[in-house]
């Protein structure tokens, strides 16, 4: 996983204006406040304090780019649920994440961190629709996995993956704990897919089918990954 481990701070951007040219693929995590966004992307770049964590929701309030190399960026997006923004404006997870989400081309996925708990709330649903016309694809990790027993988890996983791939073929799942570490290999390899780091063999249609729950009728109960 050397890509990921070389993460760096670039910079904070405030507004559209102070986002990085579009010279460099990049994978931007998104989610509610409090989700685990920032821990999830710790994780992934194993270092514990490279994002900034918070027990106070809505912390991280700028976009936040971290390079890896000369070529790639991991983007820390705002978090949405808790800022003060009218309930029932037109992008209520705030105005620089939704024009981020529909105009930055050089976005080649969107990681969505949802506490598993509260997987696929109203605002979530939002997003995702807001997202879905750019035609991107969408993987989320299903945070705080160790906040449920192994099969609750599993459960919830198998239904979010339902929901989700009855709206769209570009929207997967995955279970992930920042605590207990676990789902790491997994997110990488979808995230390094998209900045053309794996072999696409890994995912192939087969295994995208059982990775949303699609199982095999030759082979009923059996586990999807
Ligand atoms: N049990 C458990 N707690 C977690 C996990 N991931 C994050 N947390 C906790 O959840 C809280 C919020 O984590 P952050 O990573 O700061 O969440 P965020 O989505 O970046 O939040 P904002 O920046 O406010 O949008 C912190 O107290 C973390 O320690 C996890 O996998 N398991
Ligand atoms: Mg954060």
């Amino acid at each position: 996983m050397s890509l990921f481990r070389q993460a760096i701070f670039f910079k904070s951007a405030l507004e559209p204006w102070d986002l990085p040219a579009e010279s460099r693929c990049e994978v931007a995590f998104a989610g509610r406040s409090n989700a685990g966004k920032s821990s999830a992307l710790n994780t992934l770049v194993g270092q514990g304090r490279l994002a900034f964590v918070s027990k106070t929701p809505g912390r991280t309030q700028l976009i936040n780019y971290y390079s890896l190399g000369d070529d790639r960026f991991l983007v820390d997006l705002p978090g949405y649920g808790y800022a003060k923004i009218a309930k029932h404006a037109r992008k209520p997870w705030g105005r620089l994440l939704g024009d981020y989400l529909h105009t930055r081309s050089a976005l080649a996925g969107l990681v969505l961190v949802m506490d598993i708990r509260h997987a696929l709330t109203e605002l979530d649903w939002g997003l995702l629709e807001w997202f879905q016309v750019t035609g991107k694809p969408m993987h989320a990790l299903l945070s705080k996995a160790d906040k449920l027993s192994r099969a609750e988890a599993r459960k919830v996983l198998e239904e979010v993956r339902r929901e989700l791939f009855s709206r769209s073929p570009l929207w997967s799942a995955q279970l992930f704990s920042s605590l207990k570490r676990t789902g790491i290999e997994e997110a990488g390899e979808v995230i390094g897919a998209w900045f053309g780091e794996i072999p696409a063999q890994s995912r192939t249609p087969d295994k995208a089918r059982q990775q949303h729950g699609f199982r095999d009728k030759k082979a009923p109960g059996k586990r999807g990954d």
